[in-house]
C-alpha cells in the first residue's frame, strides 16, 4: 500500500489488509471474493492439538496465559484455514477476574460457588478494569501480531446468559431461579443485568484496544424467553453493551440459540450482524431482522455427523438461502462439539469456498 493512502486511512498495511479480509467485508455488507467462514467454539474442542497442549492445565487456568491462549486461538486457523480466529477465552472469564468464585468444571461447564441471589450478593459484581485482565491484552496483542491478514474476533457473554450462571450456580435447562429473580424481584434483576452490561461492555472494549477487529456478544440461552420478556428485561442491557463499543466501528455480531423469535430484537438491540441458529432458514431470517444488517450462519452443527455428501447438500441449501442477502458469514447453528471430526471441518471450510468464489 502506498504512503499516501495509509496517510489517508491512519491504517497499517497489516491492519489494511485485515480491514479488506472477506470475514469484515461480509459484515459489513460489502462484495466478497468468497462467502467467508468460521466456527463458534473451532478453538479447542475437537482438535487434538488442542487436547495435547492443554494437558494438566485447568481451562481457567489455561485462558490466563497469553502464549497458550495464542497458541490455541491460531490452531484452527492453520489447520482449517478458516477465515477469522475466535479469541480463546470464556464468558465468565471476566467474572472470575473480578473475583467471583467460580470454576470451569470439565464436562459441566462454569460453576458458580455462591450464587447470586439477594441485593447484597451484588456487591460483589464491581467493575472490569483492565488491570484485571493484563493476559488478554498481552494476547490478543501477540495474536493480531501473527495472524497478519486474518481478522480477530473478540467476545463476551451477554448480561442474560452471564446471570444465568450466575444465579442458577452453573448450567440449567429450565433458569427457574433466573427467571423466578427477573419476575419476582424486577428491580433486583434491573441492577444486576446493568452491572453485567458494565463488565461486558469493558471486557469487550479491552479486546479492541488490544485489536480485535469484530466482537460477538453471546446471549447463548436468551432463546429460554419470550419476545416481550426479551424486549423488557434483558434487551436494554444488551444494547447499552453494544453502545458502549459503538465508538470503534467495528463489527459487532449477537448470536443466540434457538432464537428465531428475537431475531428482530436481537439485531434492533445494536448488532450489525445477526447470528443465527439452524432452526430458521436464512431467507426467512433476514425477513425477521429486516435490512441494514448482515447474518452469520447457519449449518446444523450435527450434520457434520452425516457422510461428506450429506454435509455438501445441506451446505448447498445453507448457501442457497444466504443468495439474496446483504451480506453473509458462514457458520455453524451453534458451537464445534467435541467428538467432531476435524477434517470434516477443514473440507467444509473449502467447499464453501469453491462453491461462493466470485
Ligand atoms: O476444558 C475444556 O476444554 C472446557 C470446554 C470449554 C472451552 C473450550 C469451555 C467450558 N469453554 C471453552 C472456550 C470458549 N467458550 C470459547 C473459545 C473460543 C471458541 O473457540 O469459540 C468461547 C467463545 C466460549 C463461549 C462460551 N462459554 C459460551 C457461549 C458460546 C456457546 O457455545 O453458546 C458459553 C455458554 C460458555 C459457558 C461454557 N464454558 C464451557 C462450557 C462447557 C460452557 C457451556 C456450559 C453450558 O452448557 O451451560
Amino acid at each position: 500500500m502506498s504512503e499516501r493512502s495509509q496517510q489517508q486511512t491512519g491504517r497499517t498495511a497489516a491492519q489494511e489488509a485485515v480491514h479488506d479480509s472477506a470475514f469484515l467485508r461480509a459484515c459489513r455488507r460489502e462484495p466478497v471474493p468468497h462467502t467467508p467462514v468460521w466456527f463458534m467454539r473451532q478453538a479447542g474442542r475437537s482438535l487434538p492439538e488442542y487436547r495435547k497442549v492443554r494437558e494438566g492445565i485447568p481451562m481457567l487456568e489455561s485462558c490466563m496465559r497469553p502464549e497458550l491462549v495464542t497458541e490455541i486461538t491460531l490452531q484452527p486457523v492453520r489447520r482449517h484455514g478458516v477465515d477469522a480466529a475466535i479469541f480463546f477465552s470464556d464468558i465468565v472469564v471476566p467474572l472470575k477476574a473480578i473475583g467471583i468464585d467460580l470454576d470451569i468444571k470439565p464436562g459441566v461447564g462454569p460453576v458458580v460457588a455462591d450464587p447470586v441471589r439477594t441485593r447484597a450478593d451484588l456487591e460483589r459484581l464491581r467493575p472490569l478494569d483492565p488491570s484485571d485482565v493484563p493476559y488478554v491484552t498481552e494476547a490478543v496483542g501477540m495474536l493480531t501480531a501473527e495472524l497478519g491478514a486474518t481478522p480477530l474476533i473478540g467476545f463476551a457473554g451477554a448480561p442474560f446468559t452471564l446471570a444465568s450462571y450466575l444465579i442458577e450456580g452453573g448450567p440449567s435447562r429450565t433458569y427457574e431461579n433466573t427467571k423466578a429473580m427477573m419476575y419476582g424481584a424486577p428491580e433486583l434483576w434491573a441492577e444486576l443485568v446493568e452491572r453485567l452490561s458494565v463488565i461486558t461492555a469493558a471486557f469487550l472494549r479491552v479486546q479492541i484496544e488490544a485489536g480485535a477487529s469484530a466482537v460477538q456478544l453471546f446471549d447463548s440461552w436468551a432463546g429460554a424467553l419470550a419476545p416481550a420478556e426479551y424486549r423488557r428485561y434483558v434487551m436494554p442491557a444488551s444494547a447499552k453493551v453494544f453502545d458502549a463499543v459503538a465508538e470503534y466501528g467495528v463489527p459487532r455480531i449477537h448470536f443466540g440459540v434457538g432464537t428465531g423469535e428475537l431475531l428482530g430484537l436481537m439485531g434492533e438491540a445494536g448488532a450489525d450482524v445477526v447470528g443465527v441458529d439452524w432452526r430458521v432458514p436464512l431467507d426467512e431470517a433476514a425477513k425477521r431482522v429486516g435490512p441494514g444488517k448482515a447474518l452469520q450462519g447457519n449449518l446444523d452443527p450435527a450434520v457434520l455427523f452425516a457422510p461428506r455428501e450429506a454435509v455438501e447438500a445441506k451446505t448447498d441449501e445453507v448457501l442457497a438461502a444466504a443468495a439474496g442477502l446483504e451480506g453473509h458469514v458462514f457458520n455453524l447453528g451453534h458451537g464445534v462439539m467435541p467428538a467432531m471430526d476435524p477434517d470434516a471441518l477443514t473440507h467444509l471450510v473449502q467447499y464453501v469456498h469453491e462453491r461462493t468464489a466470485r
